[in-house]
Protein backbone atom coordinates (compact mmCIF):
# COMPACT_ATOMS: atom_id res chain seq x y z
CA UNK A 1 0.00 0.00 0.00
CA UNK A 2 1.52 3.53 -1.27
CA UNK A 3 1.37 6.25 1.51
CA UNK A 4 -2.05 7.98 -0.13
CA UNK A 5 -3.88 4.72 0.06
CA UNK A 6 -3.11 3.67 3.17
CA UNK A 7 -4.08 7.46 4.43
CA UNK A 8 -7.22 7.02 2.62
CA UNK A 9 -7.88 3.70 3.90
CA UNK A 10 -7.36 5.00 7.44
CA UNK A 11 -9.27 7.98 6.59
CA UNK A 12 -12.48 5.88 5.35
CA UNK A 13 -12.40 4.35 8.41
CA UNK A 14 -11.56 1.06 7.10
CA UNK A 15 -8.22 0.10 9.22
CA UNK A 16 -8.72 1.33 12.43
CA UNK A 17 -12.06 2.62 13.26
CA UNK A 18 -14.24 1.87 16.15
CA UNK A 19 -16.35 -0.85 15.68
CA UNK A 20 -19.22 0.55 13.84
CA UNK A 21 -21.21 -1.96 11.97
CA UNK A 22 -24.34 -3.91 12.83
CA UNK A 23 -22.79 -4.12 17.07
CA UNK A 24 -24.07 -7.89 16.84
CA UNK A 25 -22.31 -10.30 18.77
CA UNK A 26 -18.89 -9.37 17.97
CA UNK A 27 -19.61 -5.85 19.73
CA UNK A 28 -20.94 -8.19 23.08
CA UNK A 29 -17.10 -9.80 22.95
CA UNK A 30 -14.97 -6.95 21.93
CA UNK A 31 -16.73 -3.90 23.37
CA UNK A 32 -16.73 -0.86 20.69
CA UNK A 33 -14.31 -2.04 18.86
CA UNK A 34 -13.45 -4.78 16.74
CA UNK A 35 -10.00 -6.12 15.70
CA UNK A 36 -8.23 -5.23 12.40
CA UNK A 37 -5.48 -6.38 10.66
CA UNK A 38 -2.36 -4.40 10.30
CA UNK A 39 -2.64 -3.64 6.65
CA UNK A 40 0.84 -2.14 5.68
CA UNK A 41 2.30 -5.27 7.24
CA UNK A 42 0.06 -7.23 5.36
CA UNK A 43 0.86 -5.50 1.95
CA UNK A 44 4.61 -5.83 3.18
CA UNK A 45 4.59 -9.72 3.17
CA UNK A 46 2.93 -9.96 -0.26
CA UNK A 47 5.25 -8.00 -2.13
CA UNK A 48 8.41 -9.67 0.25
CA UNK A 49 6.80 -13.20 -1.15
CA UNK A 50 6.47 -11.73 -4.69
CA UNK A 51 10.58 -11.94 -4.73
CA UNK A 52 10.14 -15.79 -4.90
CA UNK A 53 10.18 -17.24 -8.76
CA UNK A 54 10.19 -12.81 -10.00
CA UNK A 55 10.01 -13.01 -13.26
CA UNK A 56 11.23 -10.09 -15.71
CA UNK A 57 7.47 -9.64 -16.70
CA UNK A 58 6.69 -7.91 -13.46
CA UNK A 59 4.80 -11.21 -12.13
CA UNK A 60 6.04 -14.52 -10.88
CA UNK A 61 6.37 -18.58 -12.42
CA UNK A 62 6.33 -20.40 -9.08
CA UNK A 63 5.44 -23.75 -10.35
CA UNK A 64 4.27 -26.19 -8.00
CA UNK A 65 7.44 -28.31 -6.84
CA UNK A 66 10.07 -25.84 -7.94
CA UNK A 67 12.84 -24.31 -6.47
CA UNK A 68 10.96 -20.90 -6.12
CA UNK A 69 8.07 -22.81 -4.68
CA UNK A 70 10.14 -24.25 -2.17
CA UNK A 71 11.86 -21.46 -1.18
CA UNK A 72 8.61 -19.19 -0.85
CA UNK A 73 7.16 -22.08 1.73
CA UNK A 74 10.23 -21.51 3.28
CA UNK A 75 9.46 -17.68 3.71
CA UNK A 76 5.75 -19.09 4.85
CA UNK A 77 6.99 -20.77 7.51
CA UNK A 78 8.74 -18.01 9.11
CA UNK A 79 5.58 -16.10 9.01
CA UNK A 80 3.61 -18.23 10.24
CA UNK A 81 6.11 -18.74 13.57
CA UNK A 82 5.77 -15.00 13.80
CA UNK A 83 2.51 -15.28 13.78
CA UNK A 84 2.86 -17.81 16.92
CA UNK A 85 1.72 -20.24 14.69
CA UNK A 86 2.64 -23.72 14.75
CA UNK A 87 2.90 -25.22 11.57
CA UNK A 88 3.81 -28.85 10.12
CA UNK A 89 3.61 -30.25 6.25
CA UNK A 90 1.11 -32.81 5.83
CA UNK A 91 1.64 -35.78 3.86
CA UNK A 92 0.52 -34.56 0.72
CA UNK A 93 3.08 -31.26 1.11
CA UNK A 94 0.21 -29.31 2.49
CA UNK A 95 1.21 -26.64 4.98
CA UNK A 96 -0.70 -26.69 8.06
CA UNK A 97 -0.21 -24.20 10.96
CA UNK A 98 -2.31 -24.84 14.33
CA UNK A 99 -3.64 -22.65 17.00
CA UNK A 100 -5.13 -23.82 19.58
CA UNK A 101 -8.38 -22.85 20.85
CA UNK A 102 -10.35 -22.45 24.47
CA UNK A 103 -12.37 -25.86 23.56
CA UNK A 104 -9.97 -28.04 22.10
CA UNK A 105 -13.05 -30.81 21.71
CA UNK A 106 -13.78 -28.52 19.04
CA UNK A 107 -13.16 -28.91 15.16
CA UNK A 108 -10.68 -27.02 13.83
CA UNK A 109 -11.76 -24.24 11.60
CA UNK A 110 -9.62 -23.78 8.12
CA UNK A 111 -8.46 -20.82 6.16
CA UNK A 112 -5.64 -19.72 3.52
CA UNK A 113 -5.03 -20.52 0.41
CA UNK A 114 -2.04 -21.12 -2.43
CA UNK A 115 0.98 -19.82 -3.46
CA UNK A 116 2.20 -21.79 -6.29
CA UNK A 117 1.36 -20.30 -9.95
CA UNK A 118 0.80 -20.59 -13.51
CA UNK A 119 3.64 -19.96 -15.50
CA UNK A 120 4.11 -16.18 -16.32
CA UNK A 121 1.94 -15.51 -13.61
CA UNK A 122 0.90 -12.85 -11.30
CA UNK A 123 1.68 -11.72 -7.49
CA UNK A 124 -1.88 -11.94 -6.24
CA UNK A 125 -3.72 -15.27 -7.11
CA UNK A 126 -3.38 -17.31 -4.10
CA UNK A 127 -0.87 -14.82 -2.27
CA UNK A 128 -3.38 -12.61 -0.90
CA UNK A 129 -5.71 -15.61 0.69
CA UNK A 130 -2.09 -17.05 1.99
CA UNK A 131 -1.09 -13.64 3.32
CA UNK A 132 -4.01 -12.58 4.92
CA UNK A 133 -4.62 -15.84 6.51
CA UNK A 134 -1.18 -15.45 8.46
CA UNK A 135 -2.01 -12.30 9.05
CA UNK A 136 -5.07 -12.41 10.54
CA UNK A 137 -3.43 -15.04 13.04
CA UNK A 138 -1.06 -12.64 13.92
CA UNK A 139 -3.56 -10.53 14.37
CA UNK A 140 -5.60 -12.47 17.06
CA UNK A 141 -2.02 -13.31 18.64
CA UNK A 142 -1.19 -9.77 19.31
CA UNK A 143 -4.71 -8.64 20.22
CA UNK A 144 -4.89 -11.60 22.55
CA UNK A 145 -8.15 -13.42 21.14
CA UNK A 146 -8.53 -16.60 21.86
CA UNK A 147 -11.24 -18.44 19.63
CA UNK A 148 -13.48 -21.10 20.99
CA UNK A 149 -12.58 -23.62 17.68
CA UNK A 150 -8.99 -24.30 17.11
CA UNK A 151 -7.83 -22.35 13.97
CA UNK A 152 -5.95 -24.04 10.78
CA UNK A 153 -3.65 -22.14 8.07
CA UNK A 154 -3.46 -23.81 5.52
CA UNK A 155 -1.02 -23.36 2.64
CA UNK A 156 -2.41 -25.81 -0.14
CA UNK A 157 0.26 -27.04 -2.48
CA UNK A 158 0.08 -27.39 -6.63
CA UNK A 159 -3.48 -25.50 -6.53
CA UNK A 160 -2.58 -24.64 -10.30
CA UNK A 161 -1.81 -28.04 -11.21
CA UNK A 162 -5.68 -28.83 -10.30
CA UNK A 163 -6.06 -29.01 -6.47
CA UNK A 164 -3.53 -31.62 -5.63
CA UNK A 165 -3.07 -30.98 -2.15
CA UNK A 166 -6.55 -30.20 -1.43
CA UNK A 167 -7.85 -33.24 -3.06
CA UNK A 168 -5.77 -35.27 -1.43
CA UNK A 169 -7.16 -34.03 2.16
CA UNK A 170 -11.00 -34.02 0.42
CA UNK A 171 -10.26 -38.01 -0.51
CA UNK A 172 -10.61 -36.79 -4.03
CA UNK A 173 -7.00 -37.39 -5.56
CA UNK A 174 -6.52 -40.80 -7.28
CA UNK A 175 -3.57 -42.92 -6.63
CA UNK A 176 -3.13 -42.91 -10.72
CA UNK A 177 -3.35 -38.89 -10.47
CA UNK A 178 0.14 -39.21 -8.69
CA UNK A 179 1.84 -40.17 -11.82
CA UNK A 180 0.36 -36.98 -13.28
CA UNK A 181 3.29 -35.01 -14.56
CA UNK A 182 3.50 -31.25 -13.34
CA UNK A 183 4.91 -28.43 -15.11
CA UNK A 184 8.15 -28.31 -12.86
CA UNK A 185 8.36 -31.66 -14.70
CA UNK A 186 8.19 -33.63 -11.71
CA UNK A 187 5.51 -36.10 -11.20
CA UNK A 188 2.99 -35.18 -8.67
CA UNK A 189 4.30 -38.13 -6.27
CA UNK A 190 7.94 -36.51 -6.72
CA UNK A 191 6.53 -33.09 -6.10
CA UNK A 192 4.76 -34.37 -2.69
CA UNK A 193 8.63 -36.08 -1.43
CA UNK A 194 10.07 -32.79 -2.76
CA UNK A 195 8.26 -30.73 -0.17
CA UNK A 196 8.05 -32.74 2.75
CA UNK A 197 5.35 -35.12 2.18
CA UNK A 198 5.12 -38.77 2.41
CA UNK A 199 3.43 -40.61 -0.13
CA UNK A 200 4.06 -43.73 2.46
CA UNK A 201 1.47 -42.12 4.72
CA UNK A 202 -0.90 -40.04 2.10
CA UNK A 203 -3.91 -41.56 3.56
CA UNK A 204 -3.03 -39.77 6.97
CA UNK A 205 -3.82 -36.28 5.63
CA UNK A 206 -7.53 -37.34 4.14
CA UNK A 207 -10.13 -35.75 7.01
CA UNK A 208 -13.29 -36.44 7.01
CA UNK A 209 -16.93 -35.21 6.81
CA UNK A 210 -17.39 -33.27 10.25
CA UNK A 211 -13.51 -33.29 11.17
CA UNK A 212 -13.55 -29.44 10.20
CA UNK A 213 -15.54 -27.25 11.25
CA UNK A 214 -15.52 -24.84 8.51
CA UNK A 215 -13.30 -23.43 5.56
CA UNK A 216 -12.99 -19.92 4.54
CA UNK A 217 -10.66 -18.38 1.87
CA UNK A 218 -10.08 -15.00 0.24
CA UNK A 219 -9.03 -14.31 -3.01
CA UNK A 220 -8.86 -12.10 -5.67
CA UNK A 221 -11.77 -11.94 -8.31
CA UNK A 222 -9.41 -12.58 -11.46
CA UNK A 223 -12.83 -11.26 -13.63
CA UNK A 224 -13.41 -7.48 -13.80
CA UNK A 225 -16.96 -7.49 -12.36
CA UNK A 226 -16.51 -5.96 -8.94
CA UNK A 227 -13.70 -3.26 -10.27
CA UNK A 228 -16.56 -2.39 -12.99
CA UNK A 229 -19.24 -1.81 -10.78
CA UNK A 230 -17.70 -0.52 -7.71
CA UNK A 231 -18.42 -3.21 -5.35
CA UNK A 232 -15.60 -4.14 -2.35
CA UNK A 233 -16.33 -7.60 -1.65
CA UNK A 234 -17.49 -10.46 -3.83
CA UNK A 235 -19.25 -13.17 -1.59
CA UNK A 236 -18.76 -16.86 -3.56
CA UNK A 237 -22.34 -18.47 -3.92
CA UNK A 238 -20.48 -21.67 -6.07
CA UNK A 239 -17.04 -22.26 -7.59
CA UNK A 240 -17.26 -23.74 -11.22
CA UNK A 241 -16.42 -27.92 -11.76
CA UNK A 242 -13.34 -27.62 -13.89
CA UNK A 243 -12.05 -31.01 -16.18
CA UNK A 244 -9.15 -31.46 -17.94
CA UNK A 245 -7.77 -34.05 -20.42
CA UNK A 246 -4.30 -34.40 -22.12
CA UNK A 247 -5.73 -35.20 -25.75
CA UNK A 248 -3.34 -36.96 -27.65
CA UNK A 249 -3.71 -36.75 -31.82
CA UNK A 250 -1.67 -39.31 -33.76
CA UNK A 251 -1.10 -39.05 -37.50
CA UNK A 252 2.06 -40.24 -39.62
CA UNK A 253 5.09 -38.26 -39.90
CA UNK A 254 6.52 -38.04 -43.64
CA UNK A 255 8.53 -35.68 -45.40
CA UNK A 256 7.42 -32.08 -45.92
CA UNK A 257 8.45 -31.76 -49.52
CA UNK A 258 7.90 -35.13 -51.14
CA UNK A 259 4.65 -36.20 -49.25
CA UNK A 260 1.39 -34.72 -51.70
CA UNK A 261 -1.06 -32.21 -49.89
CA UNK A 262 -3.39 -35.36 -50.67
CA UNK A 263 -1.63 -38.17 -49.06
CA UNK A 264 -0.82 -36.55 -45.61
CA UNK A 265 -2.04 -37.54 -41.92
CA UNK A 266 -0.62 -34.63 -40.68
CA UNK A 267 -1.74 -34.60 -36.47
CA UNK A 268 -1.29 -30.44 -36.67
CA UNK A 269 -4.17 -29.66 -39.01
CA UNK A 270 -6.67 -32.39 -37.47
CA UNK A 271 -5.56 -30.37 -34.14
CA UNK A 272 -6.01 -26.83 -35.97
CA UNK A 273 -9.88 -28.27 -36.71
CA UNK A 274 -10.19 -29.71 -32.99
CA UNK A 275 -9.26 -26.16 -31.63
CA UNK A 276 -11.77 -24.73 -33.35
CA UNK A 277 -14.10 -27.58 -33.12
CA UNK A 278 -14.06 -26.85 -29.07
CA UNK A 279 -14.66 -23.30 -29.89
CA UNK A 280 -17.79 -23.46 -32.18
CA UNK A 281 -18.88 -26.21 -29.44
CA UNK A 282 -18.77 -24.72 -26.66
CA UNK A 283 -20.34 -21.46 -27.99
CA UNK A 284 -23.13 -23.14 -29.40
CA UNK A 285 -25.02 -23.60 -26.67
CA UNK A 286 -26.67 -20.77 -23.84
CA UNK A 287 -24.73 -19.79 -20.35
CA UNK A 288 -21.52 -19.40 -18.64
CA UNK A 289 -19.64 -22.72 -19.92
CA UNK A 290 -15.76 -22.09 -21.12
CA UNK A 291 -13.70 -24.65 -22.66
CA UNK A 292 -9.89 -23.73 -24.05
CA UNK A 293 -7.06 -25.98 -25.37
CA UNK A 294 -4.35 -23.89 -23.62
CA UNK A 295 -1.18 -26.10 -24.23
CA UNK A 296 -0.15 -27.91 -27.50
CA UNK A 297 2.94 -29.16 -28.80
CA UNK A 298 3.34 -30.84 -32.58
CA UNK A 299 6.11 -33.81 -32.65
CA UNK A 300 8.47 -34.53 -33.88
CA UNK A 301 8.81 -30.51 -34.43
CA UNK A 302 10.27 -29.51 -37.23
CA UNK A 303 9.87 -27.19 -40.02
CA UNK A 304 10.24 -29.83 -42.88
CA UNK A 305 8.57 -33.03 -41.00
CA UNK A 306 4.99 -33.11 -41.15
CA UNK A 307 3.42 -33.60 -37.66
CA UNK A 308 3.15 -37.08 -36.73
CA UNK A 309 2.15 -36.61 -33.62
CA UNK A 310 0.31 -33.63 -31.11
CA UNK A 311 -0.07 -33.85 -27.63
CA UNK A 312 -2.57 -30.71 -26.33
CA UNK A 313 -4.84 -30.42 -23.42
CA UNK A 314 -8.69 -29.45 -23.39
CA UNK A 315 -10.27 -27.85 -20.56
CA UNK A 316 -14.21 -27.46 -19.94
CA UNK A 317 -15.66 -25.71 -16.70
CA UNK A 318 -19.33 -24.84 -16.07
CA UNK A 319 -21.55 -24.80 -12.26
CA UNK A 320 -23.11 -27.59 -13.76
CA UNK A 321 -20.96 -30.90 -14.25
CA UNK A 322 -23.93 -32.35 -16.24
CA UNK A 323 -23.35 -29.73 -18.56
CA UNK A 324 -19.36 -30.35 -18.69
CA UNK A 325 -20.31 -34.34 -19.56
CA UNK A 326 -22.85 -33.04 -22.60
CA UNK A 327 -19.92 -31.00 -24.25
CA UNK A 328 -17.17 -33.13 -23.73
CA UNK A 329 -19.77 -36.17 -25.58
CA UNK A 330 -20.18 -33.67 -28.25
CA UNK A 331 -16.37 -32.61 -28.49
CA UNK A 332 -15.13 -36.03 -28.93
CA UNK A 333 -17.80 -36.85 -31.45
CA UNK A 334 -16.41 -34.20 -33.25
CA UNK A 335 -12.67 -35.27 -33.09
CA UNK A 336 -13.46 -38.36 -34.63
CA UNK A 337 -15.11 -36.54 -37.80
CA UNK A 338 -12.14 -34.52 -38.07
CA UNK A 339 -10.04 -37.49 -37.89
CA UNK A 340 -11.51 -39.00 -40.51
CA UNK A 341 -10.85 -36.69 -42.83
CA UNK A 342 -6.96 -37.14 -42.89
CA UNK A 343 -6.81 -40.25 -41.36
CA UNK A 344 -5.71 -39.28 -37.60
CA UNK A 345 -7.30 -40.57 -34.69
CA UNK A 346 -7.94 -38.59 -30.97
CA UNK A 347 -7.29 -40.46 -27.70
CA UNK A 348 -8.45 -38.71 -24.26
CA UNK A 349 -6.77 -39.14 -21.13
CA UNK A 350 -8.76 -37.25 -18.40
CA UNK A 351 -6.24 -35.41 -15.88
CA UNK A 352 -8.33 -34.13 -12.72
CA UNK A 353 -11.38 -32.82 -12.46
CA UNK A 354 -12.89 -30.36 -9.75
CA UNK A 355 -16.39 -30.92 -8.70
CA UNK A 356 -18.49 -27.52 -8.80
CA UNK A 357 -19.41 -26.68 -4.89
CA UNK A 358 -22.18 -24.13 -3.79
CA UNK A 359 -20.86 -22.28 -0.98
CA UNK A 360 -22.81 -22.42 2.42
CA UNK A 361 -25.59 -20.03 2.80
CA UNK A 362 -25.19 -19.79 6.49
CA UNK A 363 -21.27 -18.66 5.48
CA UNK A 364 -22.58 -16.54 2.79
CA UNK A 365 -24.26 -14.74 5.02
CA UNK A 366 -21.28 -14.38 7.86
CA UNK A 367 -19.30 -12.93 5.18
CA UNK A 368 -22.08 -10.13 4.19
CA UNK A 369 -22.39 -9.01 8.10
CA UNK A 370 -18.66 -8.95 8.30
CA UNK A 371 -18.63 -6.66 5.02
CA UNK A 372 -21.40 -4.43 6.61
CA UNK A 373 -19.53 -4.33 10.22
CA UNK A 374 -17.21 -2.55 8.03
CA UNK A 375 -19.05 -0.71 5.99
CA UNK A 376 -18.41 -2.37 2.55
CA UNK A 377 -20.56 -2.74 -0.38
CA UNK A 378 -20.86 -6.46 -1.33
CA UNK A 379 -22.25 -8.83 -3.95
CA UNK A 380 -23.19 -12.62 -4.35
CA UNK A 381 -21.30 -13.96 -7.59
CA UNK A 382 -20.26 -16.73 -9.34
CA UNK A 383 -16.70 -17.87 -9.42
CA UNK A 384 -15.07 -19.23 -12.86
CA UNK A 385 -11.65 -20.15 -11.48
CA UNK A 386 -11.03 -23.18 -9.64
CA UNK A 387 -9.97 -23.01 -6.02
CA UNK A 388 -9.39 -25.54 -3.44
CA UNK A 389 -12.39 -24.06 -1.16
CA UNK A 390 -14.26 -26.67 -3.47
CA UNK A 391 -12.58 -29.71 -2.06
CA UNK A 392 -12.67 -28.39 1.07
CA UNK A 393 -17.02 -27.45 0.36
CA UNK A 394 -17.10 -31.66 0.14
CA UNK A 395 -16.21 -32.06 3.58
CA UNK A 396 -17.27 -28.76 5.99
CA UNK A 397 -19.34 -25.46 5.39
CA UNK A 398 -17.11 -23.37 2.71
CA UNK A 399 -17.10 -19.64 2.29
CA UNK A 400 -15.27 -17.80 -0.12
CA UNK A 401 -14.64 -14.09 -0.17
CA UNK A 402 -13.08 -11.68 -2.98
CA UNK A 403 -11.63 -8.81 -3.55
CA UNK A 404 -11.88 -6.44 -6.93
CA UNK A 405 -8.95 -6.83 -9.84
CA UNK A 406 -7.84 -4.38 -11.38
CA UNK A 407 -9.31 -4.37 -15.10
CA UNK A 408 -10.06 -8.54 -14.29
CA UNK A 409 -6.28 -9.59 -15.28
CA UNK A 410 -5.26 -12.51 -13.84
CA UNK A 411 -2.78 -15.38 -14.68
CA UNK A 412 -0.91 -12.82 -16.31
CA UNK A 413 2.19 -10.71 -14.97
CA UNK A 414 0.14 -7.84 -15.05
CA UNK A 415 -2.28 -8.94 -12.40
CA UNK A 416 -3.49 -6.29 -9.57
CA UNK A 417 -5.39 -5.80 -6.66
CA UNK A 418 -5.13 -2.45 -4.99
CA UNK A 419 -3.76 -2.89 -1.52
CA UNK A 420 -6.45 -0.74 0.33
CA UNK A 421 -8.64 -3.50 -1.59
CA UNK A 422 -6.70 -6.60 -0.22
CA UNK A 423 -6.46 -5.08 3.38
CA UNK A 424 -10.66 -5.06 2.88
CA UNK A 425 -10.75 -8.68 2.22
CA UNK A 426 -8.64 -9.81 5.11
CA UNK A 427 -10.68 -7.34 7.62
CA UNK A 428 -13.89 -9.32 6.21
CA UNK A 429 -11.98 -13.01 6.70
CA UNK A 430 -10.83 -11.94 10.44
CA UNK A 431 -14.66 -10.72 10.90
CA UNK A 432 -16.14 -13.73 9.50
CA UNK A 433 -13.81 -15.98 10.99
CA UNK A 434 -14.58 -14.65 14.23
CA UNK A 435 -18.67 -14.71 13.46
CA UNK A 436 -18.11 -18.22 12.79
CA UNK A 437 -16.54 -19.28 15.98
CA UNK A 438 -19.24 -17.75 18.05
CA UNK A 439 -22.27 -18.86 15.97
CA UNK A 440 -23.75 -21.20 17.92
CA UNK A 441 -24.31 -23.93 15.19
CA UNK A 442 -20.34 -23.82 14.29
O1 LIG B 1 -7.37 -22.48 -12.90
C1 LIG B 1 -8.01 -21.90 -12.03
O2 LIG B 1 -9.16 -21.54 -12.16
C2 LIG B 1 -7.35 -21.54 -10.75
O3 LIG B 1 -6.84 -20.26 -10.83
N1 LIG B 1 -6.39 -22.48 -10.37
MN1 LIG C 1 -5.91 -19.13 -7.01
MN1 LIG D 1 -4.92 -19.44 -10.50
Amino acid sequence: MNRREFGAAVAGGLLSSPFAGSLGRLSGVFGLTAPRVDGARLNRHLTELSRFGANPQGGVTRLAYSDADKQAREYVLGLMRDAKLTPTIDAAGNIIASRPGRDAGRKPILFGSHIDSVPEGGNYDGNVGSMSAIEVAQTLAEQGITTRHPLQVVIWQNEEGGLYGSRAVSGQLTPEELQNVSRSGKTIAEGITFLGGDLQRLASARRAKGDIAGYLELHIEQGGTLERDHIDIGIVEGIVGIKQWEVTVTGFANHAGTTPMDQRHDALLAAARFVEAVNRIVTSVPGRQVGTVGRIQALPGAPNVIPGQVVCTLELRDLDAAKIDTLYAGITAEATRIGRQNGTTFAFRMLHENVPAPSDSRMRGLIAAAARDLSLTSRVMPSGAGHDAQAMATLAPMGMIFVPSVAGISHAPKEFSKPADIVNGANVLLLALLRFDESPRS
